[in-house]
């Protein structure tokens, strides 16, 4: 609230003449800065319709600091006149003063001095007249003293190209009575008390108008990391699309479930320590469906359900060997063999948004871990064009919409498709994700009836994010290197604009 002195001032002022009071004039009487002036009127019309402010521009003419020693000294050619003896000065001398070169061209043209260049010692300058009227130094002093009725505009402008005097345009309000004018202010309530609504004293209170620009007051608290708002996208876009989220909270897993389930074999090099992290403790699991283990170990060494299978001596010590999960796909398995074991098989959409571990070589954009994004569905006679189908479903809520397929391999589906979309700012074709049927050497061993057919796709967390939020090396985004001020300051994650 501005200076109610001010406020008061104002509102007598406004009261006292007929119609209104100019913001400048009053912040010159008062000889205060016309901002303060102007905070006054703002804090009055917040009080509601006390006053009416317009707001105006008027222009009036000032003296330039050289128009001011203009109007103190005289003009140019007033005081190069002013410095010729009677006996003359050398032109060479006269240009050495501050105002000779403007001066001596300016008094020439009036015909106040000439020169005489018939001197030995050079050109030499004489009066020609006995006095001078210096005008422009007496319309100067007229301006300056505000009665410049007849320094006509064009004259004004003269002295505006010799840059003696400048047009300065002020900003002012005209201020005025308002519907609900008055010399009292009455202190605004900023809020509705309890005590004001039971004693019924808010009958008698004038309320601050609520200000809905207003901005939220800053919350001190915590900020969700952009890998989790691009999740909370993803997992909206799942959501809309029928998919349930798939129960992902097992970091640690068992080789049996993370490859060998998934007909990867036991020799598969992503299976070895360079590719894998292996737990020391505990270092294996033993609690596996028998019956199903012992399918999976046939599958795998003798073939079976139409597959010749790998041939190879499957050991159940490479299976029970515990893990960091290396792909979500270990809980897809997982819930497929639970859906197999419900006895009637009923069609289903699941998908997971989780942490994945891989012991890779770290670069710009891999770390040893990060999100998978996978979604599965299974459902009787699904072909290889649903899958393409519900990619193109998938991607385009992200606003990709130029998809291209690429034959690939898994070890777990058949076909595989990497996936592609066009890059407008690249404008080049990037991988976006990976695809495929899963195999029936995976899902027949878990008893998922003939005729189904599993669909399924996988793609990173970190890639659209870090695309969406502008981060070029994944350290920025995660890791003991991120400044935490792009945490606080990362904006909604909306994923298909
Ligand atoms: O995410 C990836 N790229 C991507 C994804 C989205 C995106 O969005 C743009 C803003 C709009 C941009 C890029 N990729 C997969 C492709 C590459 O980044 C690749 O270099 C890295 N891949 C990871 C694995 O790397 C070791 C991304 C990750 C990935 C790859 C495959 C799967 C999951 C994640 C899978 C699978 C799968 C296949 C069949 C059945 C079930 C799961």
């Amino acid at each position: 609230m501005a200076d109610t002195g001010v406020l008061e001032i104002i509102l007598k002022r406004i009261e006292a003449v007929d119609g209104g009071v100019d913001s400048q004039d009053v912040a010159t009487s008062l000889s205060v800065d016309h901002q303060v002036v102007v905070g006054a009127v703002k804090s009055l019309q917040s009080l509601g319709d006390i006053i009416l402010a317009e707001q105006r521009s008027s222009k009036h003419w000032e003296l330039t600091g050289e128009g001011q020693e203009t109007a103190e000294k005289g003009s140019h050619e007033a005081r190069v006149f002013g410095a010729i003896p009677e006996e003359g000065l050398a032109q060479s001398e006269l240009m050495k003063l501050p105002s000779g070169k403007v001066g001596f061209s300016k008094a020439m043209s009036n015909k106040w001095i000439r020169v005489d260049k018939g001197h030995e010692a050079g050109p030499k300058v004489f009066r020609m007249v006995e006095k001078i009227d210096d005008s422009v130094q007496g319309k100067l002093v007229q301006i300056q003293k505000g009665i410049a009725a007849d320094v006509d505009e064009k004259e004004k402008n003269e002295l505006k190209k010799r840059k003696l005097l400048t047009e300065v345009t002020v900003k002012s309000y005209w201020i005025t009575k308002g519907p609900s004018f008055s010399t009292i202010i009455t202190k605004q309530e900023a809020e509705l008390t309890p005590e004001m609504i039971t004693s019924g004293s808010w009958k008698q209170r004038s309320f601050k108008p609520y200000n809905f620009e207003a901005l939220g007051v800053a919350l001190d608290c915590g900020h969700l990391h952009p890998l989790m708002k691009v999740r909370t996208q993803f997992r909206q876009i799942f959501l809309e699309m029928g998919f349930t989220e798939m129960p992902t909270n097992n970091f640690i897993e068992s080789s049996f479930w993370n490859f060998d389930s998934l007909f990867q074999p036991q020799q598969h090099p992503a299976r070895d320590q360079h590719d894998t992290f292996f737990l020391s403790d505990p270092a294996v699991s033993r609690d596996f469906p028998q019956d199903y283990l012992e399918r999976v170990k046939k599958v795998h060494s003798e073939g079976g359900f139409g597959s010749q299978g790998y041939k190879y001596d499957w050991k159940i010590e490479e299976a029970q060997k515990n893990i960091l999960r290396t792909h979500t796909t270990a809980v897809s398995a997982r819930m497929l063999y639970k859906l197999a074991q419900q006895g009637k098989f009923t069609p289903v959409k699941y998908f997971s948004i989780d942490r994945v571990f891989r012991n890779e070589t770290l670069d710009a954009t891999h770390l040893a871990e990060f999100h998978q994004i996978e979604g599965v569905v299974a459902d009787y006679g699904l072909t290889l064009g649903d899958l393409m189908g519900i990619l193109h479903q998938f991607f385009t809520k992200l606003g990709i919409t130029k998809l291209r397929f690429k034959p690939a391999f898994n070890p777990y589906t058949e076909p595989s498709m990497e996936i592609f979309s066009y890059h407008e700012g690249l404008k080049k074709w990037v991988e976006v994700g990976n695809s495929g049927v899963f195999r029936p050497e995976m899902l027949l061993p878990m008893g998922i009836p003939e005729g189904v057919s599993v669909i399924a796709w996988g793609l990173s967390l970190e890639r659209p994010t870090m695309i969406k939020y502008g981060i070029n090396n994944i350290r920025e985004l995660v890791g003991h290197k991120v400044n935490l001020q792009m945490v606080y300051d990362s904006p909604i994650c909306r994923l298909d604009s």
